[in-house]
């Protein structure tokens, strides 16, 4: 490791009076008994084509079934898979050519979460639907550091229903600088995706995301790590690279490894962090990415190291015989390029969520899928303060994620962020009481949606637009879905009357006596 001194962090930094588990609906994880599976390792998407510059590639939403428990496989959705997704790499500099099929009975999107990409149409959230049985291809150039970014559906109200389906899979960005770094790159050996979800088994296996809704996010009781039950993990290399995406609707997990293993974080969302940050004790919430490196140097053949979420086991790692690797991390892993001046004259955009359950709002309004709620001129920096007014006594943190690239997280209430915050993020988890003060610049136009990440809270209504223009264009109008279509299409894809439609979100606009109009 390291010649250089390093503190080890042993707190989760977030404030313990706002963790889920105070929430009246808290669903604790309790292990499932059924055997030890391997952690599923999902394989790598295959490039239709290629040449030296473009890369075309289809991904192609299904509905399946999955064996996760023995007996009854379970009703799932995925991409190129039945469940979740094979693993998606892009390379920085290359342009993409993506074929979106959705074989699934409704309509749904692909949003590629901590892409900068242009909107509304490629970054994929509810303006750009693929209907069931259609294809659509977008076009895009890859131009951002190595990172694990994610993809998932977001056809806003279902986005919780989609994703609890299945709909959410990694996405690698990757570049010469980070393929440069003495770190792990096998993938699938010393390079493995971790997502973090959470379901309930039903009757023969099945999930009922409507039986399981609560306004303030589905959870579940039983660990799913990408996909599997129980999972474990063969360890043949000293060290191992973790990339955690917490993928689940609501769930924050709190890990921590058997005898207080120090895990190095190497990257947050988007992308490497200027330096490693050490800790014993990690908190993940709703949407993020973290990177970590594990040392197994003091174990041996036969060991078992184990991850826990609090108190519950989720992730067995099988020490195998490995050679001895004396590489260390480095301790400078990348150049944070400042997003630049804030023209001190610039308003500052004010983000506040508020409330829990159906009550929750965003700048005290619900999502409009044809309001714009903000703008921002392209290419300038600029500051949002993003405001959680919830109480220390009973509030909750909302992870607050934007679309339209990543941002630098410039403080918490006036203080310095966490330690490890110092590189991009696109999601940042807001303490009640708390204003997050982030510095945002967009490399392209369009509307870009923000939201919490809860995800069961942007169904709901916490969620905003905004519109990134041109000084060309400052009034651009883009073709906006409108409610109706959406609510139509839904009818008609379900075989039901719109006012017969069971969308559990919209009980949250309902109560509110609000429309999603
Ligand atoms: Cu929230």
């Amino acid at each position: 490791m390291s010649t250089k001194e390093k503190q080890v962090y042993q707190d989760y930094f977030f404030n313990e009076t706002a963790f889920d588990y105070h929430d009246g609906g808290y669903v604790p994880l309790e292990v499932y008994d059924s055997p030890t599976s391997p952690l599923n390792i999902p394989s790598l998407l295959k490039p239709d084509k290629e040449t030296d510059t473009d890369v075309w590639l289809t991904v192609h939403a299904q509905p399946g079934e999955t064996q996760i428990l023995p007996g009854a496989k379970t009703k799932t959705w995925g991409y190129n898979q039945s469940l979740l997704g094979q693993t998606i790499v892009f390379h920085s500099g290359k342009t993409y050519h993506v074929t979106l099929k959705n074989s699934l009975p409704e309509l749904t999107t692909f949003h590629w979460h901590g892409l900068d990409v242009p909107g509304p149409f490629i970054d994929g959230g509810c303006h750009a639907p693929v209907y069931p049985g259609e294809t659509k291809e977008i076009t895009f150039t890859v131009n951002q550091p190595a990172a694990t970014t994610w993809l998932h559906a977001h056809p806003c109200p279902l986005t919780g229903w989609d994703v609890w389906h299945g709909l959410a899979t990694m996405v690698y960005v990757k570049d010469q600088h980070e393929e440069s770094l003495p770190l792990p790159h096998t993938y699938g050996v010393d390079d493995i995706p971790v997502v973090l979800q959470d379901r309930r088994f039903h009757k023969d296996n099945q999930w009922d995301y409507d039986a399981d809704y609560d306004p303030d996010g589905t959870a579940g009781p039983t660990a799913l790590i990408n996909g599997t039950v129980n999972p474990s993990f063969d360890v043949t290399t000293q060290k191992l690279r973790l990339r955690f995406l917490d993928g689940s609707n609501r769930r924050e997990w709190r890990l921590h490894l058997s005898d207080d293993l120090v895990m190095t974080q190497i990257a947050s969302d988007g992308g490497l962090l200027p330096e490693p940050v050490q800790m014993t004790k990690f908190m993940i919430t709703c949407a993020e990415r973290a990177e970590f490196i594990l040392d197994f140097a003091g174990y041996h053949d036969g060991d078992t190291v184990t991850l826990y979420s609090d108190e519950t086991p989720i992730l067995t790692f099988n020490i195998k015989g490995f050679a001895t690797d004396e590489t260390a991390v480095p301790d400078e892993l990348a150049t944070i390029v400042d997003q630049g001046d804030v023209d001190p004259n610039a308003p500052i955009h004010q983000v506040v969520l508020s409330g829990t359950d159906e009550e929750i709002a965003i700048n005290g309004r619900k999502f409009g899928m044809m309001r714009i709620d903000d703008r921002q001129e392209i290419g300038k920096a600029e500051y949002w303060d993003i405001t959680n007014t919830n109480d220390c006594c009973g509030g909750m943190l909302h992870p607050y994620h934007m679309h339209g690239g990543s941002f630098q997280i410039i403080s918490r209430n006036g203080q310095a962020p966490y330690p490890n915050e110092l590189g991009y993020k696109d999601t940042v988890s807001v303490n009640p009481g708390e204003t997050v003060r982030i510095k945002m610049k967009f490399n392209f136009a369009g509307v870009f949606m923000y939201h919490c990440h809860i995800i069961e809270h942007e169904d709901g209504g916490m969620m905003a637009q905004m519109q990134v223009y041109t000084p060309e264009e400052p009034e651009k109008k883009y073709d906006l879905m409108s409610m109706d279509t959406l609510m139509n299409a839904l009818a008609k894809e379900r075989g039901c009357a719109v006012d017969e439609l069971v969308i559990k979100s919209l009980d949250s606009y309902k109560k509110m006596g609000m429309d999603m109009c």
